[in-house]
């Protein structure tokens, strides 16, 4: 994708391919498209960042909250986003051991009562061992401390979902 392709998108086509660079959030993406023209994918990524970074506590917790649980319900009946879908595969979590799911079950369950939000990783910086390790330590942190770690977290997702679909050959001319 070349980002003079990008920048001639109207917006229905723009929420269209990046619609879901942040989980089942859109609308993020349909605000940047005011952004454009775009000189490169990392001034795309800039805007969807600065535009998170620029919403109060609520809307950051409002984004987690559109982030599906890690081998969760959404795994299980393969209801999951492509990408996210992909993501969990990759690290691992559809080969869980029953007793590596029910740990993480647990873990999930005890981070969102204290935090009401979901623990939120970048999958495909991790494997399942490090997800379990960093779900045991930061359940630990304080409420504000996890927020600012969590929405780091949806950055590097969205960068990897952008490299993917900056680096997707179009459809026209794939072999
Ligand atoms: C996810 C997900 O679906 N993909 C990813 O990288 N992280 N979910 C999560 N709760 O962290």
């Amino acid at each position: 994708m070349d980002i003079q392709v990008v920048n001639a998108m109207n917006y229905e086509e723009f929420v269209n391919v990046f619609g879901n660079v942040v989980e089942a959030c859109p609308m993020i993406t349909a605000a940047v498209w005011t952004d454009r023209p775009f000189t490169r994918m990392c001034a795309l990524e800039k805007s969807i960042g600065d535009f998170i970074d620029n919403l109060p506590r609520s809307g950051k917790e409002g984004i987690l909250r559109c982030i599906p649980d890690l081998a969760g319900r959404d795994l299980l009946r393969g209801t999951l986003s492509l990408e996210s879908q992909g993501e969990q595969s990759r690290a691992g979590l559809t080969s869980l051991t029953p007793g590596q799911r029910s740990q993480l079950s647990e873990l999930n369950a005890s981070y969102k009562n204290r935090f009401n939000f979901p623990f939120v990783i970048c999958a495909r910086m991790n494997d399942r061992d490090t997800i379990i390790q960093q779900i045991s330590s930061r359940i630990r942190n304080s409420p504000e401390h996890e927020i600012k770690l969590s929405i780091e977290e949806v950055k590097k997702i969205c960068h990897l979902r952008l490299l993917d679909i900056f680096n997707q050959v179009p459809k026209a001319i794939k072999l």
